[in-house]
């Protein structure tokens, strides 16, 4: 499968240290452990791509990749890898720098597209996930939910795991937010998750 070039561009804290906000942006947010350095990995078609993201010590800046293109087409994109959250054990004065920042760059930077907000597919929803999603919906933040590891369940399993999440948002959204199931092992998704970037992009250049 064709491999995308992509390539670290930074890491920082705050916008100052962003790269300028001219191509679409998209954000990629979870839990530590829901698998996004392997989903992003498998995205780009690159080992060990987002491997910089999990050096100790950056975890808590937001590090910038540029992507040369999708599967079909070559327009340039922006990949955000924010710092994971859920950590039982991280001290309050650090859950709210994280937050603050995450927060921050979630709400300013003014080319992000969408977020993906990564949930590993065999667990029930997690409360920290739901508080993700009600603070993206009230803040009319655009995301999607992408299902992880999705190689460790059935199919039926996965479908059935899906339709929990589903009837849980509906109790509250009105219209669901667009959802992906994906593996890093299989690369299950990575052509569809491709395809909404695709679409995305060309809608941001036409604007
Ligand atoms: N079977 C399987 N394991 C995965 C998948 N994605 C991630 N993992 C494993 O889950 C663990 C955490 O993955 P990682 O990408 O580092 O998660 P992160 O902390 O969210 O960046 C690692 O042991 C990965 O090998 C997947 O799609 N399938
Ligand atoms: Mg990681």
């Amino acid at each position: 499968m064709r491999n995308l070039r992509a390539e670290h561009l930074g890491s920082g804290r705050e916008a100052a240290h962003w790269p300028k906000p001219t191509l679409p942006e998209y954000a990629f947010i979870g839990r530590s452990n829901v698998g996004k350095s392997s989903l992003i990995n498998m995205l780009c078609g690159v080992d060990k791509l987002a491997r910089v993201s999990n050096t100790p010590g950056r975890t808590r800046l937001v590090e910038h990749f540029q992507v040369a293109g999708t599967l079909t087409t070559d327009g340039p994109w922006l990949l955000a890898d924010l710092p994971g959250y859920g950590f039982a054990r991280v001290a309050r004065t650090e859950r709210e720098a994280w937050q603050r920042m995450v927060r921050t760059y979630l709400r300013e930077r003014p080319n992000l597209q969408c977020v993906f907000l990564l949930v590993d597919v065999r667990l029930d929803p997690q409360r920290s996930d739901l508080d993700m999603i009600q603070w993206l919906g009230e803040e009319a933040i655009p995301f999607a939910i992408v299902f992880t590891k999705s190689d460790k369940l059935s199919p039926p399993k996965v479908q059935a795991s899906v339709a929990v999440f589903r009837r849980l948002l509906k109790r509250t959204w009105n219209e669901l937010p667009t959802m992906f199931i994906t593996s890093a092992d299989t690369r299950e998704g990575r052509g569809t998750l491709l395809e909404f970037i695709d679409q995305v992009n060309a809608d941001f250049r036409a604007t």
